[in-house]
């Protein structure tokens, strides 16, 4: 099989990118990895080249293009039905990529106002009702999932789900934006698992600085 390398953005501030990568490592799929560091103001003009909305993250494999993250483990899931990316129950599979899209088309107060920044030391900032409404929606995925399918992921093991979260576990932690304890249990989990740490390793020895992204 032709080897699958995915474009990735600067790792300490690139959501979209985390997920796929954290995806596809938390479930042990092998790939190669491309970083392009964003250039703003001017936006980089590699971006373009490898993907038609000129945006990462994409996956090449062979001649296929895809893009969008939640395509990209879509695809990755097909060609690696057995890698656990979905659950395997229908039901929990029909609610991991429902709540996976609502994390595509929603939160976009929150995603707005807390950039991902792996870096920023840990300090809220003034925030309006939108952005607490979306947090409140997201705690309440969590917990539904989790006292549904047991945990201490989303739903049981780690899924594809999880990986479409996971920038959000970096947003609630350094915005200092939630207290209870399910929560905060199910952040640890998602900290400590080995490709969340090697993500963060990496984005914490980069030293490009995005100032669109730091609120
Ligand atoms: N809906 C897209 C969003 C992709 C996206 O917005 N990526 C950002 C980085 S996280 C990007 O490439 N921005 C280009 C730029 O800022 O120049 C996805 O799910 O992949």
């Amino acid at each position: 099989m032709d080897r699958l390398t995915l474009y990735i953005g600067n790792k300490n501030y690139s959501s979209w990118s985390f997920r796929p990568w954290i995806a596809m490592t938390g479930c042990g799929i092998e790939f190669d990895e491309v970083l392009i560091p964003f250039d703003f103001p001017a936006g980089n003009p590699r971006f373009s080249e490898i993907s038609p909305t000129a945006r990462v993250p994409a996956l090449h494999h062979g001649n296929i293009r895809v893009w969008e993250s939640l395509a990209i483990i879509e695809y990755v899931a097909e060609l690696f039905p057995d890698a656990g990316l979905w659950p395997r129950h229908v039901k929990a599979r029909a609610e991991a990529r429902a709540v996976s899209c609502e994390m595509v088309a929603g939160f976009r107060a929150l995603r707005n106002a807390c950039p991902m920044n792996i870096r920023r030391p840990k300090q809220r900032i003034e925030l309006g009702d939108g952005v607490m409404s979306d947090v409140a929606r997201i705690e309440t995925i969590w917990r539904d999932m989790r006292d549904h399918f047991g945990g201490p992921f989303l739903f049981g093991a780690f899924s594809a789900a999880d990986a479409m979260f996971a920038p959000v576990v970096n947003r609630f932690e350094t915005y200092d934006l939630v207290a209870s304890a399910d929560t905060l249990s199910y952040m640890t989990a998602m900290k400590e698992l080995p490709a969340w740490q090697a993500w963060q390793q990496a984005a914490l020895a980069e030293t490009w600085i995005v100032p669109e992204d730091e609120a």
